[in-house]
């Protein structure tokens, strides 16, 4: 039975990629930060609270990383753990630094002195292009990050590629653009805009607040997104690859797909906030997922009207669920 580590087990991918692996027949561990509050939802709405084993540590500390690998004896380890939100990046830059950037490094070193055998997934990101000068970004598109965490972020990408060439280590650097679920965090905007909108649909909101509604982005289903992870680790030699859909839409229509699935006019509730508006914004990313489907036989399945569908779906029950 082949066994992985899984860091940020806790998170959206976390969830969805330990749920791949179980049904793969994985012995799958999670590495998970310790907090005053429960942060099993994930695991719990997937039903695989019981069936995975989780070490307590912290990205930021190098000997609880050594420790949950040699309890774990993985031959695939998953660095999935960030503060992943880009607009704390700005108000906390040194955390964002310590855990998106550094932490890569922990976990590449405790790999390189317990056992450099093992294969490393980095989780990078479509905010490595930031103010990107290319129509479409390819694994071949320089980086212009513009937020701290697209710049710790891209340190995490070169030192994958760094210990890659220096101690042959394998590991992947899987360049993921944006992917959304019912299991996505409250404060990115397709889940702010899907909650909002099963609120107001069920008389619970009036208004959503949203900044700056002209920016797009490439959106995917993370359902699909951890299965190219895994495929990425499957291959015969380590390498990097964008994952995307190769579409490309604003915030505006994408709320607008979401208030119209249930009969409302988001003209009619969003107000623009500047509150929400970033010190420096990303305006536009659409990738090209061309390697990924050649090298890994990956594409998606999940379009974006079917992606919001779902999720307003999950949100409406959440909320009736809640009174
Ligand atoms: P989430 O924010 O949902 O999950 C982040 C995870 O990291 C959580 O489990 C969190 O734990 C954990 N974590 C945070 N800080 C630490 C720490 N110091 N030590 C240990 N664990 C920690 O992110 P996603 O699941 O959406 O994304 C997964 C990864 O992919 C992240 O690295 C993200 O930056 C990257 N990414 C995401 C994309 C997306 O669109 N979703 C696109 C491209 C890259 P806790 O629950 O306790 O807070
Ligand atoms: P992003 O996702 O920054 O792309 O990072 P987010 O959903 O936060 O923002 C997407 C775009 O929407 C605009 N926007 C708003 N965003 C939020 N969160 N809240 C708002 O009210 C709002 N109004 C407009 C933003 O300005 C932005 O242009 C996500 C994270 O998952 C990262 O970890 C990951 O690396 C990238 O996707 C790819």
């Amino acid at each position: 039975m082949k066994s992985a580590l899984i860091t940020g087990i806790t998170g959206q991918d976390g969830a969805y990629l330990a749920q791949l692996l179980l049904n793969k027949g994985y012995k799958v561990y999670g590495f998970i930060a310790r907090r005053s509050t429960d942060t099993q939802w994930r695991l719990q709405y997937l039903g695989i609270q019981n069936e995975v084993q989780l070490i307590e540590g912290d990205l930021t500390d190098l000997s609880s990383i050594m420790r949950a690998i040699q309890i774990a004896n993985p031959q695939e380890v998953y660095n999935l753990a960030a503060q992943s939100f880009v607009g704390t990046s700005w108000e906390q830059p040194i955390t964002t630094a310590q855990i998106t950037g550094v932490g890569v490094l922990n976990v590449l070193e405790a790999i390189r002195l317990i056992d450099s055998s093992i294969k490393f997934y980095q989780a990078s990101t479509s905010e490595m292009f930031g103010l990107i000068q290319e129509p479409m970004q390819s694994e071949k598109t320089p980086f212009y990050p513009r937020s701290p965490y697209g710049v710790a972020k891209l340190y995490g990408h070169w030192i994958t590629v760094n210990y890659r060439e220096s101690f042959n280590i394998f590991g992947c650097s899987g360049i993921l653009f944006n992917h959304e679920s019912p299991l996505r965090g409250i404060e990115f905007v397709t889940r702010k805009v899907t909650d909002a909108v099963a609120r107001i649909k069920l008389g619970k909101q009036k208004e959503l607040r949203l900044g700056n509604i002209d920016a797009q982005r490439d959106w995917g289903f993370a359902g699909d997104y951890v299965d190219a992870m895994w495929r990425m680790l499957q291959q015969e030699l380590p390498d990097d690859y964008v994952i995307a859909t190769g579409k490309t839409t604003t915030v505006r229509d994408m709320c607008k797909i979401a208030f119209t699935f249930v009969g409302l006019n988001y003209e009619n509730h969003v107000v623009i906030d500047p509150k929400f508006y970033r010190p420096a914004e990303v305006d536009i990313l659409l990738g090209n997922p061309g390697k990924a489907k050649e090298h890994l036989n990956w594409e998606p399945e999940t379009n974006l009207e079917n992606l919001i569908h779902m999720m307003v779906e999950a949100d409406l029950i959440r909320v009736r669920k809640e009174s």
